[in-house]
């Protein structure tokens, strides 16, 4: 008797923290949108500082093709995004605007056009818990209005 008890809670625990695990993995899972004209859809984000890794994925909403109003997700500290996206824009549409190799770059996905989607997984093992990082679009001239505040809370 004793011994189903304490299969029963110890088989409870399990179930309850593998429902922990599959509620942090969601949480670490964020999405955000852009569209056609030039706008991201949220001016910040955040992720559980518990987040071993963490994926964003891009939707683009609009219709423009790439060439002409693409958009991508790029994170850096706050303090680098002035340069990274400065740089990106000499890097080319073929290096998706984002200087190639640069280790201030934490997470960018590709440039996609209307319709498309992209994602990108990054570790945070390199990044400060309240701390502010940036993200924004690297096309040319679109960060003035596509960047956002992104922390780990
Ligand atoms: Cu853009």
């Amino acid at each position: 008797m004793r011994f189903l008890f304490t299969l029963k809670l110890v088989t409870l625990g399990f179930f309850l923290s593998s429902f922990e695990a599959i509620a942090q993995d969601a949480a670490c899972q964020l999405t955000i949108e852009a569209n056609d004209r030039m706008q991201f859809n949220a001016l910040t984000m955040e992720a559980p500082a518990s987040c071993a890794e963490i994926t964003v994925t891009l939707t683009h909403t609009g219709q423009l093709p790439r060439e002409g109003m693409g958009h991508n997700w790029v994170l850096t500290a706050a303090g680098d995004f002035n340069g990274v996206a400065n740089e990106g824009m000499k890097a080319g549409l073929a290096n998706n605007y984002m200087p190639v190799g640069d280790s201030r770059v934490i997470a960018g996905t590709e440039i996609i056009g209307g319709g498309d989607t992209a994602s990108v997984t990054f570790s945070t093992s390199g990044m400060t818990a309240g701390e502010e990082y940036t993200y924004f679009c690297s096309f040319p001239g679109h960060w003035g209005m596509m960047k956002g505040a992104f922390k780990l809370v």
